[in-house]
Parts: structure tokens; C-alpha cells; sequence
């Protein structure tokens, strides 16, 4: 076995880390053959509830479960974490304004930053879930100077994968035969589901055809499935009436071990929202959701060269401008 690896969990008496310590203590995120401590951070009123999830992961008898720490100190939490997934945010309440939200979060998100700094692996690797997840990433890494930009990644991976079995359904494939669906910009409904790149793999040979000449109602391309891609969140809030947990974690999951471990298939195109370099002009800092590779080894490049069209240019461009006012509103809060 390999040393143990240590992981803040924050949020992590929610539903959506209901859904996901298990398997980070199973091996299908850091391999199995890492055991994890779990270093599990919530706010105080949370505090019983959490130590009934540790009593339920104690329970589960995991050989890879090296530890279990609960807090509401984030000094704790993050103490030598060399990953850290940052589920707890302020939620939207009824009559919120959007800047009380991004007002309460770069709170939330200054103080786990400074806090990290001080305490964690500098070469911590973090993914923010907690809305608004791409710019809770902006300002978590303004506060954590000491961790490389390229460390701080906020998830869009759960759009990536609903995007992936839109389009399976429509081609009637399984899902595992859709490759490089991408997701561009803000975990938002400005998000830009995006198949000019994607594929569809033949079950007998293997040979890959692209998503337009599988599916040829480019109305349907560049509508319904963009719409419903991005309005799938809603739809699930509205029908479960609490937001999307298990798909969420999964998402959590498949971006971690990708990062940490490489892609499962090689070379293939997975959707992270990332520090930009400047890249396809998108404005540099900004954490944009943008096609990678992950070799493994905890390394992802960002794609270069792909071809955008005017239909792209203008998607890319609509996300792009809500991810600045977002960084401009929640970057005024913090310095007031
Ligand atoms: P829950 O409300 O069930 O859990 C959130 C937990 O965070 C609570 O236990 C709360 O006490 C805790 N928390 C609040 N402030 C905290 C702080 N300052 N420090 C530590 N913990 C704190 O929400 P859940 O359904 O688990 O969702 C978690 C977050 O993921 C939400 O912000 C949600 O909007 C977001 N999502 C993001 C997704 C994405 O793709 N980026 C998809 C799923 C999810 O909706």
C-alpha cells in the first residue's frame, strides 16, 4: 500500500457528500491501492449530523479508510491535505439578490483560502463544487497564494457527463461511446454544451464518426440539447426538490481521478473549469470550464488548436462575459 493520502471534504455533512465519501474511500479516486484520510470540515449546526456520517463510514469497514477527522475549524480540515474538495457554499435562498449570494460565498471562500495557505500541502489539488463554483475557485486562490493557480479547478464535469448521455440517447448508443462532448465556460446556464469535437465509437471496429454525421438535426445540436443541458439542474431541483447529489458526487469522482490518476480512455477530452492561460482568447484568470487532457500524475494541459466556429465564438463569448462580472461583483465584496 501507498502512503496515505490526506483529503478535505468540505461541506461534508451535505447530500452531495453523503453520496461521494464512499467512494473516496473505496479506491476509485486516488487508486486502490491509497488509503485516505478524510479530513471532513462543516459548520458547527452540522457538527452532530457529520459525526453520524463518520459512524456510518466506520460502519462501512473500508480496508482504505486510514482516518476520519470532523471539524468545523478549517485550519484542521486542511492540515497537510494534499486534495481538497470544496463542497460547502452559501446557498440561494427565496429573495436573495445575486450579490448578497456572491457576497456571503467570497466570504465563505477568503477564509477557507487563507486558511489553506497556512496549513495544506503546497501542492494541494482542489476542485470547488459549492455555487458559484468557478468563482468561489477565483477567490479561493486569491486567499491561497502559496498553492499554484493550475492546483484550484472548479467542476463542470457533471455538465460534461449530462451533455455525454443527451447525446448517447439521441444516437441510441451507451454512453461510453460518445467521446469529447465538451463543456465551455461557467457552471451556469450560460454553460456551452459543445459537439463540434465529439465522436461516436463504433462497438465492432472501434472507428469514430462525429457527432454530426450521427445525429444530422443540427437544429436539435444547436437548441434542445444545448438547453437541456443546461437547464438539467433545474429540472432535477424541481423534480427531487433538492438539488442533484448522486450524479454530483459521481461527477466529483471522475474529475479527481482523472486529475490524479489520468483519463480512462488516453488522450480523450475531459471538460474541467481551469485557471486560463489566455487560451481561445478567453480572458486570462478567469475559471473557465475548458477542454484538458489528464495524463495522470496529477497534471492536466489545456487543448490547444481545436477549431472554433462563429456558433462557438459567440457561446464562448456570452459565458465569458458573465464569468467577468461575476469576478468583478465577488472580488468588490471581498475588498470591501
Ligand atoms: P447541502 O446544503 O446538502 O450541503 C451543504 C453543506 O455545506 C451543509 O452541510 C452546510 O452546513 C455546509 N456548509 C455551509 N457553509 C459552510 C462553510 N462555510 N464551511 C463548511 N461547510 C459549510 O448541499 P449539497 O446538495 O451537498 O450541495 C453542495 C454544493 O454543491 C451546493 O453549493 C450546490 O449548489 C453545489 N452543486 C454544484 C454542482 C456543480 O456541478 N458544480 C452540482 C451539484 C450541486 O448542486
Amino acid at each position: 500500500k501507498n502512503e496515505p493520502v490526506r483529503v478535505c471534504v468540505t461541506g461534508a455533512a451535505g447530500q452531495l457528500a453523503y453520496s461521494l465519501l464512499l467512494n473516496l474511500a473505496r479506491g476509485v479516486v486516488f487508486g486502490e491501492d491509497t488509503p485516505v484520510i478524510l479530513q471532513l470540515l462543516d459548520i458547527n449546526p452540522g457538527m452532530e449530523s457529520l459525526n453520524g456520517v463518520r459512524m456510518e463510514l466506520e460502519d462501512s469497514a473500508l480496508p482504505l479508510l486510514a482516518g476520519v477527522v470532523c471539524t468545523s475549524d478549517p485550519e484542521v480540515a486542511f492540515t497537510g491535505a494534499q486534495a481538497a474538495i470544496f463542497l460547502g457554499a452559501m446557498p440561494r435562498r427565496p429573495g436573495m439578490e445575486r450579490s448578497d449570494l456572491l457576497k456571503a460565498n467570497a466570504k465563505i471562500f477568503r477564509e477557507q483560502g487563507e486558511a489553506m495557505n497556512r496549513v495544506a500541502s503546497p501542492d494541494i489539488k482542489c476542485v470547488v463544487v459549492g455555487n458559484p463554483a468557478n468563482t468561489n475557485a477565483l477567490i479561493l486562490s486569491k486567499y491561497a497564494p502559496r498553492v499554484p493557480k493550475e492546483n484550484i479547478t472548479a467542476l463542470t464535469r457533471l455538465d460534461a457527463n449530462r451533455a455525454r448521455n443527451q447525446i448517447a440517447l439521441r444516437a441510441g448508443v451507451s454512453v461510453d461511446r460518445t467521446l469529447d462532448v465538451l463543456i465551455w465556460g461557467n457552471h451556469s446556464a450560460t454553460q456551452y454544451p459543445d459537439v463540434s469535437h465529439a465522436t461516436i465509437v463504433c462497438a465492432e471496429t472501434g472507428a469514430r464518426r462525429p457527432v454530426s454525421e450521427v445525429i444530422t438535426d443540427t437544429e436539435w445540436l444547436h437548441g434542445e440539447f444545448i438547453e437541456t443541458v443546461q437547464q438539467r439542474g433545474a429540472a432535477i431541483l424541481a423534480a427531487r426538490k433538492l438539488s442533484s447529489a448522486m450524479s454530483a458526487a459521481k461527477a466529483v469522482a471522475d474529475h479527481m481521478r482523472d486529475w490524479w490518476m489520468g483519463s480512462e480512455r488516453e488522450g480523450e477530452l475531459v471538460s474541467m473549469a481551469v485557471p486560463s492561460d489566455g487560451s481561445y482568447g478567453i480572458a486570462e484568470g478567469l475559471i473557465f470550464s475548458f477542454p484538458v487532457r489528464c495524463p495522470g500524475g496529477g497534471k492536466y494541459e489545456i487543448v490547444q488548436g481545436l477549431e472554433i466556429s462563429d456558433f462557438s465564438r459567440g457561446k464562448l463569448q456570452k459565458t465569458e462575459a458573465e464569468l467577468i462580472s461575476e469576478r468583478d461583483e465577488a472580488l468588490a465584496c471581498v475588498a470591501a
